[in-house]
């Protein structure tokens, strides 16, 4: 039997929940888009600002060791998180998007040549489409796209398919932000390997929701954002094998990432500081580590079972209004819901209800293609985090339920 997540509890860590929108008590399932902040994080901001700011990586004096210490213990605590093999394999970034375009850009100049293949599904994100449709474009390159079923899955025999010698790379979400469907991803990364194709994570959605273990996958990069995982914006990581760091270039030059300079030769740093040149988010790296602490402290399978629930509750109640579809009803699923209503547009909905004190976003959500694949405009998307609770989910129904009856 899971102990029951104490949500009221936690609820008490977010200052954030406290405050009302529209005249009414914020309502917050935008959380696919960006998660709250708990206290612990917002006071580490404020602890490095007001006590330790000071470059890192490059001062004797004291401010500046206290902060790189801070910095490097934030990796630390990174490494332990993702199960990562050593500690120069965890690359700060600054987000998903940034991560994929360094790998895009760093393995892409090395390894891509003319007629290779990348294979990508029908449901990533656009940070990881573009980033390969821009590699493919300069290195005449072929971009294969997985194809996925109407409950929106991926089609596990037509990806296999599409495997061959030619594959080099394949850049697959491990949970699709629209849809909410957790990929079979170390299933996907076997089958990427037996045709020796290198394997990347866009774990982006799972990392706030699943215990990340990257050798256990055995993909050879992984990317998040740590400001979906209740840490702050503009910082996110890059899990790489190292062998494949070593072998590929740096992405950006500059301060940090350089051994030695001269006019006639340049050397570069060794890992992780090869691919984090200049002045990185230092207030954010440390607050990685309030962050990290915050949510390992938490009890993962009452979360789950918490999150479970307001996904079945949320989807069921949502079903029972008429000329609602469900789009996303993967079996494996996370606690997301897109949905659609006959006759109104998601953003009319979107508006309505935020009158009413509830964040949803409304659109693509940065999925067109997958959109397209529906030939739906755009969704309404709840996204759940472990701080929700039912009565949220009641006010939503509620209130899109109003929103049916004035738009109608
Ligand atoms: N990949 C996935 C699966 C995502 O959900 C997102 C952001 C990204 C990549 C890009 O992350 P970033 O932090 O670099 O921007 N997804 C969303 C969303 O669903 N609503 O707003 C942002």
């Amino acid at each position: 039997m899971v102990k029951e997540l104490d949500v009221i509890a936690v609820r008490e860590d977010f200052p954030i929940l406290k405050r009302e929108v529209n005249g009414k008590p914020l309502v917050y399932l935008d959380n696919g888009a960006t998660a709250q902040k708990p206290k612990a994080v917002i006071d580490a901001l404020t602890r490095y600002y007001s006590n330790e700011n000071s470059n890192i990586h490059r001062g004797v004096h004291t401010l500046s060791q206290e902060a790189t210490s801070a910095y490097e213990v934030a990796r630390e605590k990174m490494k332990a998180f993702i199960n990562a093999p050593e500690k120069e394999t965890v690359i700060f970034t600054k987000g998903t998007t940034d991560g994929i375009n360094l790998i895009a850009f760093s393995l892409g100049r090395e390894f891509i040549q003319e007629g290779d293949e990348i294979v990508i599904s029908a449901m990533e994100h656009h940070s990881n489409i573009v980033p390969w449709q821009m590699l493919c474009e300069q290195k005449k390159a072929v971009l294969k796209i997985a194809p996925i079923n109407e409950r929106g899955e991926i089609i596990i025999e037509e990806y296999q398919k599409l495997l061959n010698s030619k594959t080099k790379l394949v850049s697959i979400v491990h949970i699709s932000n629209t849809l909410g469907t957790i990929n079979p991803i170390k299933e996907m990364i076997k089958m990427a390997h037996e045709v020796g194709a290198k394997f990347i994570v866009d774990a982006a959605q799972s990392a706030p929701h699943m215990k990340l273990d990257v050798q256990d996958l055995n993909c050879d990069f992984l990317v998040f954002s740590m400001h979906k995982v209740f840490g702050p914006t503009g910082i996110g990581v890059l899990y790489g094998k190292k062998e494949l760091l070593e072998a590929i270039p740096p992405y950006q030059g500059g301060g940090d990432m350089i051994k030695t300079v001269s006019f006639e030769k340049t050397t570069y740093n060794e890992l992780p500081h090869k691919f984090e040149a200049g002045t990185p988010n230092i207030s954010a790296g440390i607050a990685v580590s309030a962050a990290l602490d915050y949510i390992e402290g938490l009890d993962w399978e009452a979360m789950h079972e918490h999150e479970a629930e307001l996904l079945a509750y949320g989807t069921a109640q949502l079903k029972s209004i008429e000329g609602l579809r469900i789009i996303g009803e993967a079996k494996e699923k996370t606690s997301v819901i897109s949905f659609i209503i006959d006759g109104v547009h998601p953003y009319d909905v979107g508006v309505i209800v935020d009158k009413m004190g509830i964040a949803v976003r409304t659109g693509h959500h940065c999925t067109q293609p997958l959109m397209d694949w529906y030939k739906i405009p755009g969704t309404i998307r709840a996204s759940f985090a472990f701080y929700n609770t039912k009565e949220e989910v009641d006010l939503l129904v509620t209130a899109v339920k109003r929103a049916v009856q004035m738009l109608k």
